[in-house]
């Protein structure tokens, strides 16, 4: 059987040129703690992300938990159905009560239509994904938020690098958070930043990501530990200085799987937005009832061939144990999330995916469509 094919591969750089950074790092032996490489990606990634403020994090998950934290949150947080566990979880870790909403057919994000309805009087920010690398309706969201007085913060987990209409995607929200884990478009082997376009939760998210300490003698706040090490920021440099060309690399996979799948009965690709500059980091498509067999069936298929899709975001957060008992997780309440996350499947896509491989995925998928 021919080797198989992960729904994900890292970008790594030439092993040398980390080797003359992890050089550096032992001659000044500053491992973490702010040392030179974090602060140096901090500022380069700010001026990347067109953003005021980038703390960078140990992952993504803790850029979340510190976000919400820092934004002194209560009560209720209007959020997606529709992600990776990590975002309701850490809603949940805020103390916080997650009200599900939801979502587009068109964008799988956090349907604006839906916020309104959902807010009560303790309803404190709208917690939204930029699922897949699709932006949210920021601007729609951005109304409510000032109309209600509520905090915004966009878990961008996928979204490093996304533009639309010309402007970064992190301009939007009072704080987004991103994901650098191994499986991201950017990746600093595990790794996260809160970004923002002011400084206002800046001070507070620094000493919270550092156990709560001010300085030595002050620690006014219950803080963790979500440092970036020296390593992971060294790589994050060399991974921004490859980052144009491994977003090229995606697109083209992207486009060569569009060409391919669009005659293929059934199977539906979602399009790329209006106005959006993707980092194409996710290919999903939807298994519709058109099609030949379900989607678990096509799954199965693939992975006997040895193509490793996977079904983000099955199962839909709404539904998990700790979650459905919450009056907004009932089925009836989330009909477009309960749809898709059955007909989802998310196909390999990374730099380098050949197109011998592409053409091995679409194959399994036409045939198993008896679309020949
Ligand atoms: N918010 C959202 C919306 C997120 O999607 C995530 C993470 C977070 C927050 C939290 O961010 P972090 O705390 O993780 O920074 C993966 C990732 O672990 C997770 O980061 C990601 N989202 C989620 C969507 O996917 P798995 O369980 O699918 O990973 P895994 O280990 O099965 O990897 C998938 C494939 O990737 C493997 O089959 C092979 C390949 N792979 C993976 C790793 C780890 C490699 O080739 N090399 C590697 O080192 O969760």
């Amino acid at each position: 059987m021919s080797e198989p094919i992960f729904v994900t591969r890292p970008f790594l750089p030439p092993l040398a040129d980390y080797v003359a950074l992890l050089e550096q790092i032992w001659e000044n032996r500053i491992l973490t703690n702010g040392g030179p490489f974090h602060q140096s990606l901090e500022r380069r990634l700010a001026t990347y992300l067109d953003a005021a403020q980038v703390s960078l994090t140990t992952n993504g998950a803790l850029a979340l938990e510190i976000a919400i934290d820092a934004c002194d949150l209560s009560g209720e947080v209007i959020t997606t159905p529709y992600s990776f566990v990590a975002t309701t979880h850490s809603v949940k870790r805020g103390q916080l009560k997650p009200v599900f909403v939801d979502i587009s057919p068109d964008d799988f994000n956090i349907d604006p239509a839906t916020i309104e309805r959902a807010i009560t009087p303790s309803t404190s920010a709208i917690v939204a994904v930029h699922c897949y690398g699709n932006p949210c309706a920021v601007d729609e969201i951005e109304k409510i938020a000032n109309k209600y007085d509520l905090r915004v913060i966009y878990d961008a987990a996928h979204a490093f690098g996304v533009r639309l209409n010309g402007r970064s995607v992190f301009e939007w929200g009072d704080l987004s958070t991103i994901s650098f884990h191994a499986t991201k478009s950017y990746n600093t082997f595990e790794g996260g930043a809160i970004v923002s376009p002011t400084t206002r939760f800046k001070k507070q998210v620094e000493i919270i990501k550092n156990f709560g300490i001010a300085s030595e003698v002050e620690i006014p706040l219950v803080g963790t530990n979500a440092k970036m090490s020296e390593l992971n920021a060294a790589m994050g440099h060399l991974q921004l200085d490859h980052y144009e060309s491994i977003r090229t690399l995606r697109r083209t996979v992207d486009e060569r799987y569009r060409r391919s799948l669009a005659n293929i009965a059934g199977i539906h690709v979602p399009d790329i937005p209006n106005g959006v500059s993707s980092n194409h980091s996710y290919f999903p498509i939807l298994v519709t009832p058109d099609f030949t067999v379900g989607r678990d069936a096509l799954y199965d298929r693939l992975k006997a061939e040895g193509i490793m899709s996977r079904k983000y975001f099955f199962p839909l957060l709404s539904n998990l144990p700790m979650y459905k008992g919450i009056e907004s997780a009932s089925q009836e309440n989330l009909p477009v999330a309960n749809k898709i996350v059955n007909e989802v499947l998310c196909l390999p896509i990374y730099p380098g995916l050949s197109d011998h491989d592409i053409d091995r995925v679409v194959d399994v998928i036409a045939k198993a469509g008896d679309s020949y």
